[in-house]
């Protein structure tokens, strides 16, 4: 019998589990796996468990012609097979979770940003302006429930705010979620630093989302006790604009634990099923479950027990409105992907029957 890839303790440290392990038997022989640390435009880097060196692979002609669409190309987190010489990706693990959101621009697309992840931190900043509401809040609930992945709400910036302001926030939080766990943090003084790093243990990966300039990347960087990755303050300075992280990566932290620093999402929008509401509305579901038609859409219908909830102030009136919003910007997405499958379908069959 052979040794499984899953008793490499480098492998595991990687994130390897027994669902990939499971999965790499349809692999062929001596192909070495890898985990891709970021994604360029047509090459990857990898990293492989043995002695965890990062190189670039490209893909093998005969894997272009296993994906059908984008999603299929591998992304940050993503398991891959390599070719025996270590240099061409020929498979892709089939993933454990993902993070997925609408692409931004008018393409009615889903793009998944990172794979086999295992927690969120949510990041926010309490230094005020947009750095922190309840409606993104609530968007970054529903698209990593839809993923399948834990959130933790990373409260960052906590020097520049007073104690009260942050028991504030913390108690919005708690609003939408009272279960959730949430962290305050603040790079300068160290802050929380230590009790996020709790949260990485050895082979598991978190993925850090959040607006531009909140600190991700700040807090990666501390995390990695060293300058990896650029933050604005040093970009600022050699006049490179703002938006500094322009691509996902994943880093080993000293001691292990694996990190994703995302670029910021200026417009995250959402993608998934309905369902994925649950997690963020539970409240009004909840009350939904009591209304007198089942498929009640909360907007006027007799015997809606939301709408009675709205009128006796039990349930805040801004609250339906993101739920209304979300669920029917779900919706709307939902039908444009299925448009522009129906529209790929058709481009397809114009293909083959001009051949
Ligand atoms: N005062 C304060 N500034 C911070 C903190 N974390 C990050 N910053 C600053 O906020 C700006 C944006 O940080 P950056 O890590 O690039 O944010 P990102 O876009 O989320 O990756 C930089 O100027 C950081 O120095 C913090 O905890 N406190
Ligand atoms: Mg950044
Ligand atoms: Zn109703």
């Amino acid at each position: 019998m052979s040794i499984g890839i899953g008793d490499s303790h480098d492998a595991q440290a990687l994130g390897w589990t027994d669902h990939e392990e499971a999965c790499w038997n349809t692999v062929s022989d001596n192909c070495i796996p890898a985990r891709i640390t970021s994604r360029y435009v047509s090459s990857w880097r990898v990293m492989v468990p043995d002695g965890f060196r990062e190189t670039a692979v490209k893909a093998a002609g005969a894997f272009h012609y296993l994906c059908a669409g984008p999603d299929d190309y591998p992304v940050v987190g993503d398991w891959v097979a390599l070719s025996p010489d270590g240099g061409m990706i020929q498979r892709r693990i089939p993933r454990r979770t993902t993070i997925t959101r609408q692409e931004s621009g008018r393409a009615a697309r889903a793009q998944i940003l990172a794979a086999n992840v295992d927690t969120v931190f949510l990041v926010f900043g309490l230094d005020g302006g947009r750095n922190f509401s309840i409606g993104l809040l609530e968007r970054f609930l529903t698209v990593v429930a839809a993923g399948g992945v834990e959130p933790v709400v990373v409260l960052n910036k906590a020097d520049c705010t007073s104690t009260e302001h942050i028991e504030s926030v913390k108690s919005q939080v708690r609003s939408v979620r009272a279960d959730i766990v949430i962290r305050i943090t603040s790079v300068p003084d160290g802050r929380g630093l230590e009790e996020l790093r709790n949260l990485i243990p050895v082979g598991t990966t978190t993925c850090c989302l959040g607006r531009s300039g909140v600190g991700k990347s700040s807090i990666t960087n501390s995390l990695l006790r060293k300058q990896h990755i650029r933050t604005a303050e040093v970009s600022r300075i050699r006049h490179r604009g703002r938006h500094t992280t322009t691509n996902s990566q994943l880093l080993m932290l000293p001691g292990g634990g694996l990190l994703i620093d995302t670029p910021g999402l200026r417009e995250l929008q959402l993608w998934g099923e309905e369902d994925s509401l649950h997690e963020s509305f539970s409240d009004i579901l909840e009350l939904a479950a009591e209304c007198r038609f089942r498929d009640c859409r909360h907007q006027g219908e007799p015997g809606c027990a939301v709408q009675q909830a709205l009128a006796e102030g039990i349930l805040p009136h801004q609250r339906l409105e993101h739920y209304l919003e979300q669920r029917d910007e779900l919706a709307e997405a939902e039908l444009r992907h299925r448009m522009s499958a129906a529209a790929y379908e058709k481009q397809r069959w114009k293909k083959i029957s001009r051949r």
